[in-house]
């Protein structure tokens, strides 16, 4: 993922990112500085047994960033993926994934030994599940791999251990993995600390906001919570808010499942204002003028791993009870389709008054502005509907953030903008905006390049 530029920051639709954002530029020198006083100030004083040993089951997107930033702090951490290629990597200082300063710190870590990965978990003072949690056919919540990673650090577990999870979870998981742990390990029971504490952070800005974030931190028991605290103390320098695990668990869903329904609101806004000959984006930003009203902006729908999945863990278990959840869900997955359909029918209209078939031009693979990542991306899936159902017609494919795919064959975006008869605006990624308003051309800007 690329560094949000302060362009970016400027075009950034939630105030309150920005304002995150903006505090993450001053303090970007040095976002640790801060949470090293505050660790000394805990060793010091408060806490008697800081954890110095930790064990992160997982090395994605969270658990990775989350075992650097706590190694920088001084614990000892062993990182493990059941992948060798990550663990090979990772043990070599080389980072999988794609985040901005995070490559130094791996380095860092890595060289001062104070993490090494591994395919297998190893005694440690606390254990983290930051494995992934996808949904199964009919969008049920799949927590195998959390089972999986519970199951792996079993045996290692001893009285006064912590034991944490992070990945986003139906609400009930906690209770569910402890059971599984005290009826392998009744002797435990009473004696290990077991909580919830979701991760918030914003790809792109991981370092920054791993730290300064607000963290929820529910435990099974109070002393539970206090023990997971005592933990996140170590580097986090956000407030750590106590609850149970039943309510850090829903918060996290909560979460994510607002940010959905705000984004379905402006996309069915955008399907009013289409059918009503109005340009969505200036009556958004009218609308916004209202002290009180915060309207996000439409786009070809909504993607990546989270926003997309998290609101289908309450759905499947509420069913009854998150109409707007599901609605929301619902809506945002249809704007894709009707994307695909207006693009279609374009192309149609374009044949029957020309003569000739369109050059199409698709600009913009990822899921969000200005990165990198295409899963779960609402933009590759109208890109692939489009091409699908029109065989013949020449289409570009444009992603300026991936030098190649395994499946498209990407086109500069400059070229396939001068070549398109028809062009197609998907994700609104920064040098999109510095393109020229072409009459000559038609123009679907699905996610507000030129805001026309
Ligand atoms: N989107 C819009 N309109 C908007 C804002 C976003 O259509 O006004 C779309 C984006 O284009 C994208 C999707 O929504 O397709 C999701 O993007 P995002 O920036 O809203 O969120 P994520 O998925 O990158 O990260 C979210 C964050 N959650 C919230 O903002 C509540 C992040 O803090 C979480 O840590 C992350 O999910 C997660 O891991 O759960």
């Amino acid at each position: 993922m690329r560094p949000p530029t302060q362009r970016q920051r400027k075009n950034a639709t939630d105030a309150k990112t920005q304002k995150r954002e903006n505090h993450a530029d001053k303090t970007a020198k040095n976002p640790l500085k801060k949470t090293a006083k505050r660790r000394k100030k805990i060793k010091n004083t408060k806490f008697q047994d800081i954890i110095m040993k930790a064990c992160f089951m997982g090395l994605g997107y969270i658990g990775l960033p989350t075992a650097i930033i706590a190694a920088k702090h001084g614990i000892k951490i062993t990182g493990v993926d059941i992948n060798a290629k990550v663990v090979e990597k990772t043990n070599a200082g080389e980072l999988h994934i794609i985040e901005p300063g995070l490559g130094d710190l791996l380095k860092e870590v890595v060289a001062s030994g104070m993490l090494h990965a591994s395919t297998t978990p190893e005694v440690s003072d606390a254990y983290f599940m930051v494995v992934p949690t996808p949904f199964k056919g009919n969008h049920e919540p799949d927590v195998s791999y959390v089972e999986a990673a519970t199951r792996a650090v079993l045996p290692l577990l001893k009285e006064g251990d912590l034991y944490v999870i992070e990945s986003t979870s139906p609400v009930g998981t906690t209770e569910a993995m402890a059971k599984i742990i005290f009826s392998e390990r009744p002797e435990l029971e009473g004696k290990i600390f077991i909580a919830y504490c979701p991760e918030r952070v914003l790809p792109g800005n991981v370092i920054y906001e791993l730290v300064h974030n607000d963290r929820v931190i529910g435990g099974l028991t109070p002393e539970s919570t206090d023990k997971a605290i005592e933990f996140y103390s170590q580097f986090v320098q956000g407030t750590l808010h106590k609850t149970n695990s039943r309510t850090a668990e829903l918060c996290k869903l909560t979460e994510n499942s607002s940010r959905d329904v705000q984004i379905a609101f402006a996309n069915e806004l955008s399907l009013i204002c289409d059918k009503a000959g109005i340009n969505v984006w200036e009556l958004i930003n009218l609308a916004n003028k209202h002290p009180r009203v915060n309207i996000l902006q439409p786009g070809c729908g909504v993607g990546g791993h989270c926003i997309a999945v998290d609101p289908y863990f309450i759905t499947a278990d509420f069913p009854a009870e998150s109409k707007i959840i599901a609605d929301a869900r619902e809506l945002n997955n249809y704007k894709s389709f009707w994307c695909a359909e207006k693009v279609k029918n374009t192309m149609l209209e374009f044949e029957l008054k020309n003569h000739r078939k369109p050059t199409v031009a698709m600009m913009g693979l990822a899921f969000k502005p200005n990165i990198d990542d295409l899963r779960e991306s609402p933009a590759k899936y109208i890109t692939t509907k489009v091409m699908q159902s029109c065989n013949n017609a020449d289409i570009l494919v444009v992603e300026p953030n991936v030098k190649e795919h395994n499946v498209f064959k990407l086109t500069d975006y400059r070229e396939a903008y001068d070549k398109a008869d028809i062009v197609v605006f998907l994700t609104a990624h920064t040098p999109f905006k510095e393109l020229p308003w072409r009459d000559d051309k038609v123009i679907l800007d699905f996610c507000g390049i030129f805001k026309k």
